[in-house]
Formats: structure tokens, C-alpha cells, sequence
């Protein structure tokens, strides 16, 4: 794996304008822009350092700052970040669609046009007919601001966002079992001190590069490492032990690591009894269990099985690590439980070494989550269901509780609102729905019905090509504001220059809005920290209490954990030492059943396909795809394949190839590897159009926390010269 990365000496200044001694040379030096990484969940702190020579166009250099999350690593996305961010494809000015053409209307336009355009709507149809679809780039104070603009200024019950696909199975398992959801319950500097790690269904090698070297050190000490991946990468690579589990059995795979813990006596007691409840149900379960099934299910052998659970229970210490190749699943909730199951009944929380990361995705995959863009949330991860979290939260924002919507749905099924027509208006901010949703086609017709579809963006994304109104937006370079990394460290990302043409930031947006719909007085905000002040106060007294950061706080230092309730506090880094989140301060065991997949494969779909990340891009590749640097490294889509299932069929190394499922059909280049599992291939998500893979995937959502199983569906690949090139 080509994997970049840059370190730079330790250096601490905080002004803005650096010169890098020796980096860079006899050359004319310019402004370095203090900012942060716009991509993962790392949130890796950088400079920006412009060149510019007399005549000719500016230079950039992106280098690392030390921080506690990344030590002054950069991988290669963060290093060019900037390209898109300063590319000649950003949105200038507000465009309206006439007459099947974009032309450049003034904001006072665009805003009297949206919100007539929605208020007409809704005085035909009602409130709920506008829905509200955020995202996890958003700053908190955006993210925050979005919520109470959907409840306060457009009152309607539907608002949720993109991260509905990305961390609600870890976040809704979190809550039931240990009563709180942070990424991860451990400061990273606990990775060098556990004894056994596994790791399941995480590619940090290509989707958290930077943390690579946490794990490299724990290896150095001793640490023992276990991989669960149908396939083998970067990150399965560094494992003791590589699991090449079937797709969708993590849970099933679990059951059998728990059955032996518990059969050879190796669990916890004295844990177990002080800090869980519901330990006889899961043991009894764990006794109907037969170990054959589960080998045939997880396609796992005893052996392996064995050693996995010994290794585990009998380290010192021991983290568990999930991510999308768990979570994305129709049982994606019920696998993350199992899990936790895992490290309660081995006693590993609450001690340095010891606990659980769902490794958060989008650079505010973490903040995105606790203050209400979600259909059932209010800030400081309160319940928008809750009497109590209701009149806290309207008492802030100075409305009755009862002026409060309900709880709305999910992303996926607003999309299917959209569809049926229940919803007839849309504002999208800060996300790229009609290639990020499963069942993509779906989207794309429901999105084409809609009477008023309005996207805030600061590129033309294939969401952005169908609106009737697209606004502009501020980059992260441009954009003031604080951002949760997946440590639930609260980091304060600074503006270093103006934004291009007249793109605002998003909260402004909100504001100016919300005037033209008769509701400015709730939004008042001129700054972001005027906006974080209010979240604080929103937040006081929740799950995710940010009440005790300050900016001034955040500008002297390189983050605060939270829950931070006071002024004083100076943040929690280590989650659960001595009681859980639940008022009786107990974790909660789960019974976990094997999972009984939504789509089997058959003699028409006989493969599996699974969906992911490479290195090079992000997400819909809408930022990547523009940083030029990057998107000459990984030009088109692949289906990575094992050579004996595409010899058998045929199919050339690099030749191009169709993938159809029941929903949709792409045609994809081949690409040999000996690292998947030969049921199965592997396409990246990162491209739209004809390339998009969600075209083919399934809708099936999970039960309790809605997430799509994007990561299975079952596939027919043929070679194309013996394909109709109709697709
Ligand atoms: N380069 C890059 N980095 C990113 C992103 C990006 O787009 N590009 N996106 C960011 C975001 S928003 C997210 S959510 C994270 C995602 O980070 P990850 O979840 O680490 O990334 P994925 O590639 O989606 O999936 C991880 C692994 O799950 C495996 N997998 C598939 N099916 C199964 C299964 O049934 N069981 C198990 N155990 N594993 C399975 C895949 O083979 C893959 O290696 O990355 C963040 N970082
Ligand atoms: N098949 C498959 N599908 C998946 C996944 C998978 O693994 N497999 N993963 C899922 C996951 S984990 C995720 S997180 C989703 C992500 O799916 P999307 O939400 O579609 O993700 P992005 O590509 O980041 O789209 C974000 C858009 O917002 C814009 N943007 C960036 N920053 C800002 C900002 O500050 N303000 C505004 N207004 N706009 C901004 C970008 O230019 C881009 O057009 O995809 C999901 N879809
Ligand atoms: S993509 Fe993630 S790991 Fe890479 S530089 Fe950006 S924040 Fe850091
Ligand atoms: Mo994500």
C-alpha cells in the first residue's frame, strides 16, 4: 500500500504565520493557513504554506502539526486536500435552474425563492412535506444550527443526515449497552498499552492512515493483534491473526469466541457481577449454541475460533475496534453488541488498554452525531421523544415544547417519503445523496419528483446537477468552527482565508433564512462561536455535554474531551473507570442471534459484493475526484476479484467487467487480487454516474438503528464482451 506520510519535528506556534526553517529553502516564503484536515475522523492539524514567485501561480505545501491525534502525520488526502478546496470548479455565486439552465441569482433571490417555494409547500401539504438532509463534514455549530432550523425554522418532523449510514449501529449500540456513545471510550495513546487487539471490519491502513502508528507500537510492545475481514489489506496485514470471515457472520463469529470463553471458564466473574446486568440470559443463550453451525457460518474453523478466544481472554489487557464492515450490516447494531459482549464478560473497560473504538468516519462523523441532526435527537445527544430533554432544549431555544416536532425517519426512508411524495421539498446540506444511499436508481427517480429540491454545497455534486437551487459554501479552509474528532476531542478549526466569489458559510445561510421565513429572531448568530455558546448551553446536563468548552479554551489548547460540564473540567479521556452511563451504573449484556442474511446469494447472483474505501478517495470522491494529485492515483472504478472466481469466469486482469444485481447493473474494470475471499468482490464507493455502485445495492435496513447493509448484496459478474452493453 502506497501510503504517504509526513512528519515534522516537534514545533509548537500558534501563530499564523510559519516559516518552516529548511523546508522550504531559498524560495519566497508566504502565508502558512493554520487548519485542519476537511476528511476522516482523525482531524490531523496541518499547515498550509502558499509559495508565490513574482508572475507565476501560487504553490502549495500542506505539512503536519503536532497534535495529540496525529503527531504531525499527514496521509495523502490531507495533503491535498487543498487542491479541491481551491480549484476553479467551486460555486461561486447562488443558481437558480430556468429553463433547464443554471444562472447566477443574488443571495436576496435565492433566500426569497426557497422560502417561498417551501412555504408554499407547506401551506398546501403541511409542514412535514419539507425535509431537512445534513451531514458529517458540517462544523457542530452547523450541524446544531441545522437541527434547529429544521424544528424551529421550517418546523417540520423530518431532518436526518448522512451519517445515518456511517456510525448509527455503533452509536445506538453504545447507548443501549453501555448508556453512551463516543467513538472511542480511550485516549489513542491506550492503544500501546493493551495486550490483545482485534480489530473488525476497519481498514485504518486506508481510512485513518495516521493512527497506523498506535498500532504498530503496540505490536512492538508484545501486543497480540486480531483481524476480522473477508479480505486482506493493509491493516489485516499487521494482524497475529487474520479471521477471513464470510460477510455479514461477525456476529455469529463472536457467539463462537464467547462460547469458548465461557466454556473454558475464562470470563471476568468478578466483573461481570460488579458492573453488568443480564449475564444469565447471554450464558444461556450461548449453551443453545452449536459450534458446527457456526463454523459453517463464518466459514471460521474451530481452531482458529479457539485461538482467537483464548488470545483475547487471557491478555492483560484487550480493545476491541469496529467499523463499517460490521456496522453497515442489516444486524450491524445487534454485531456491534456482541462485541461489547466481549469485552464486558473479559472485564476490559475502564482501565488503561481496555476498552471499545467504533472508529467514526467523517471528519465530524463524532459531533455530527450529538446535537440533533438526527430524526430522533436534540442537542447533547438528548431525545427528541424524552418530555424532560423537550422542555430543556425548547426552554433554550425560547419556544413552547409543544412547538417541537416529533421524531422524524431515517435517511434512507426519506428518501422513500421523497419517492412516494410524502416529502415534495428538500434542502441538502452537506452531503451527496444520490450516490451515498443504497438502491441509488430509487433515489435518483424520487429525487427527480420532487416539486423543490435546494443543495448547499460547495462543489457541483451529482445531487448538486439536479437541484432547482444550488447554494454555495465556504471550505474548510474558509470556514470557522469546532469539529469532534473520533477521540470525543472537541478541536477548534480557524478560518485562514476569505471564501471564493460570494460562498457563505452554512450557518449564515441558516440564519438569512430563517428571516425569510418570519423565524430570524431564533437566529440571531454573527459568528460561530456566537453559535457554540447557544450548544453549549443546549448541550448542559446531557450525554454529550459540551458546556464547559470554550473557544478560548479551544484556542489555547488542542482540544477537550467531553462530557466537559464545567468551566474547570478538564474533560473525560477515559470512559467508564468506574460506573457506566446507565443510572444504575451497569453495562448491559446482550443475547445476540447468528445473523440470517437479507439477500443469499443464488445460481442467478451467486457472488457477494461488498462496498468500501481506498486510500486515494473520499466518500462520494466529489472533494478527491477534483484534488487532481489524488484522482490520477485511482482514475476510474474497480472490482476487486479473486483470479480462480474470475479465470473461471473468464475475466482478464484490467479488462472491464458487469456486475448486476436485482436493482441495478454497473460495468466495472477487473482487478486481480489474492486477497478476497473467492465468494466474493469488493467495488469502492467513491465514484457516481455510471460507476456508482449503490446502483446495485440493497435497501434492507437494519431494525433498531435503520442503517442500509451496504456491505452485502449478492451479485451475477460476467466478462463484457459476453454482456449487453445496456446498462
Ligand atoms: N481513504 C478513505 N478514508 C476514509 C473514508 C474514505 O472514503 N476514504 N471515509 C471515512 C468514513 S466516512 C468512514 S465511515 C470510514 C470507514 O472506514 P472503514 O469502515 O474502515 O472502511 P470500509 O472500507 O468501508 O470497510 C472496512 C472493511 O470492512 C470489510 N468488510 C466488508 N464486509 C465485512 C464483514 O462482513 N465483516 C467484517 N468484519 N468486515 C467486512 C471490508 O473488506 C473493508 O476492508 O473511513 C473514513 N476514512
Ligand atoms: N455502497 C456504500 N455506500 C456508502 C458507504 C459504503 O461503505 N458503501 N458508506 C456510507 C458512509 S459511511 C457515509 S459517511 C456516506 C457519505 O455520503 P455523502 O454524504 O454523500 O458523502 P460525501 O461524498 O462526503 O458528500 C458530501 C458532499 O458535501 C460537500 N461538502 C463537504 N463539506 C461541506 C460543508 O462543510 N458544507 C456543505 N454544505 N457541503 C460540504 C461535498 O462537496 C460533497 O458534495 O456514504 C455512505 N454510503
Ligand atoms: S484523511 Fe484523515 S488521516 Fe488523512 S490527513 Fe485527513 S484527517 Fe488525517
Ligand atoms: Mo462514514
Amino acid at each position: 500500500m502506497s501510503m504517504a506520510f509526513m512528519k515534522l519535528k516537534k514545533r509548537r506556534d500558534s501563530s499564523r504565520v510559519v516559516l518552516i526553517a529548511g523546508r522550504v529553502g531559498a524560495e519566497k516564503m508566504n502565508q502558512g493557513m493554520k487548519t485542519q484536515c476537511p476528511f476522516c475522523s482523525v482531524q490531523c492539524k496541518m499547515q498550509l504554506i502558499e509559495k508565490k514567485n513574482a508572475d507565476e501561480p501560487s504553490t502549495y505545501k500542506a505539512i503536519g502539526t503536532p497534535n495529540a491525534a496525529s503527531e504531525g502525520r499527514l496521509c495523502i488526502k490531507g495533503i491535498y486536500a487543498h487542491q479541491h478546496a481551491l480549484s476553479e470548479e467551486r460555486i461561486l455565486h447562488p443558481m437558480a435552474r430556468r429553463d433547464g439552465q443554471y444562472v447566477a441569482i443574488t443571495w436576496e433571490e435565492a433566500y426569497t425563492l426557497m422560502a417561498s417555494k417551501f412555504t408554499e409547500l407547506q401551506t398546501q401539504y403541511g409542514q412535514d412535506v419539507v425535509g431537512v438532509y445534513g451531514g458529517g463534514s458540517l462544523t457542530n455549530e452547523s450541524a446544531y444550527l441545522l437541527g434547529k432550523f429544521a424544528r424551529v425554522g421550517l418546523k417540520t418532523k423530518y431532518i436526518d443526515y448522512n451519517g445515518r449510514f456511517c456510525m448509527s449501529a455503533a452509536a445506538s449500540a453504545g447507548m443501549k449497552v453501555l448508556g453512551l456513545d463516543r467513538g472511542l471510550t480511550n485516549p489513542l495513546s491506550d492503544i500501546a498499552l493493551a495486550s490483545c487487539i482485534i480489530l473488525a471490519g476497519t481498514n485504518i491502513a486506508e481510512c485513518q492512515p495516521t493512527i497506523m502508528p498506535y498500532f504498530t507500537r503496540a505490536k512492538a510492545k508484545g501486543a497480540y493483534l486480531i483481524a476480522i475481514d473477508p479480505r486482506e489489506t493493509g491493516t489485516t496485514r499487521m494482524a497475529d491473526l487474520h479471521l477471513k470471515v464470510k460477510p455479514g457472520m461477525d456476529a455469529a463469529l463472536v457467539n463462537g469466541i464467547l462460547k469458548v470463553i465461557v466454556e473454558e471458564g475464562w470470563i471476568d466473574a468478578a466483573f461481570v457481577q460488579q458492573r453488568t446486568k443480564g449475564v444469565e440470559a447471554l450464558l444461556a443463550h450461548l449453551e443453545t449454541l452449536e459450534m458446527n453451525e457456526i463454523v459453517e457460518l463464518t466459514g471460521i474453523s474451530a481452531a482458529l475460533i479457539r485461538e482467537a478466544a483464548q488470545a483475547f481472554s487471557q491478555a492483560a489487557t484487550g480493545m476491541v475496534f469496529t467499523a463499517r464492515g460490521v456496522e453497515q450490516q442489516t444486524d450491524g447494531h445487534m454485531a456491534v453488541r456482541n462485541f461489547l459482549n466481549l469485552l464486558l464478560l473479559t472485564g476490559n473497560f475502564g482501565k488503561p488498554g481496555c476498552g471499545y473504538g467504533a472508529v467514526t468516519g467523517q471528519g465530524n462523523g463524532q459531533g455530527g452525531r450529538e446535537h440533533g441532526q438526527k430524526a430522533d435527537q436534540l442537542p447533547g445527544y438528548r431525545l427528541i421523544e424524552n418530555p424532560e430533554d423537550r422542555s430543556y432544549v425548547a426552554s433554550v431555544w425560547g419556544i413552547a415544547p409543544s412547538e417541537l416536532p416529533g421524531k422524524g425517519v431515517s435517511a434512507y426512508e426519506m428518501m422513500q417519503k421523497v419517492q412516494e411524495q410524502e416529502i415534495r421539498g428538500l434542502f441538502v446540506m452537506a452531503s451527496n445523496p444520490i450516490v451515498s444511499n443504497p438502491n441509488a436508481s430509487l433515489v435518483e427517480e424520487g429525487l427527480r419528483k420532487l416539486d423543490f429540491l435546494v443543495v448547499a454545497d460547495m462543489l457541483m455534486s451529482e445531487t448538486a446537477q439536479m437541484a432547482d437551487l444550488v447554494l454555495p459554501v465556504s471550505a474548510f479552509l474558509e470556514n470557522e468552527g469546532t469539529l469532534t474528532n473520533f477521540e470525543g476531542r472537541v478541536l477548534l478549526r480557524e478560518a485562514s482565508r476569505s471564501a471564493p466569489g460570494e460562498a457563505k458559510h452554512d450557518w449564515e445561510i441558516l440564519c438569512k433564512l430563517a428571516v425569510k421565513l418570519g423565524r430570524g429572531a431564533y437566529f440571531p448568530f454573527t459568528s460561530a462561536e456566537g453559535i457554540f455558546d447557544e450548544l453549549r448551553l443546549a448541550s448542559r446536563g446531557g450525554v454529550a455535554d459540551y458546556y464547559g468548552i470554550t473557544y478560548e479554551r479551544l484556542r489555547d489548547d488542542e482540544g477537550v474531551y467531553w462530557p466537559c460540564p464545567e468551566l474547570g473540567h478538564l474533560g473525560e479521556k477515559r470512559l467508564f473507570e468506574t460506573s457506566f452511563a446507565h443510572t444504575d451504573g451497569r453495562a448491559e449484556l446482550s443475547v445476540v442471534h447468528n445473523h440470517v442474511l437479507s439477500e443469499q446469494v443464488s445460481d442467478d447472483y451467486p457472488l457477494y459484493l461488498t462496498t468500501g474505501r481506498t486510500l486515494v478517495h473520499y466518500l462520494t470522491g466529489e472533494q478527491t475526484r477534483r484534488s487532481e494529485s489524488l484522482a490520477q492515483r485511482e482514475m476510474e472504478s474497480f472490482a476487486e476479484i479473486h483470479p480462480s472466481t474470475a479465470q473461471r469466469l473468464h475475466i482478464e486482469d484490467g479488462a472491464l467487467m458487469k456486475l448486476a444485481s436485482r436493482r441495478g447493473a454497473m460495468i466495472v474494470r477487473c482487478r486481480y487480487s489474492d486477497n478476497i475471499r473467492e465468494d466474493m468482490v469488493f467495488v469502492p464507493m467513491h465514484w457516481g454516474g455510471a460507476q456508482n455502485v449503490n446502483k446495485l445495492t440493497h435497501p434492507a435496513l437494519d431494525p433498531t438503528c435503520r442503517m442500509p447493509g451496504f456491505k452485502i448484496c449478492a451479485v451475477h459478474v460476467s466478462g463484457l464482451h459476453s454482456a449487453a452493453m445496456s446498462v
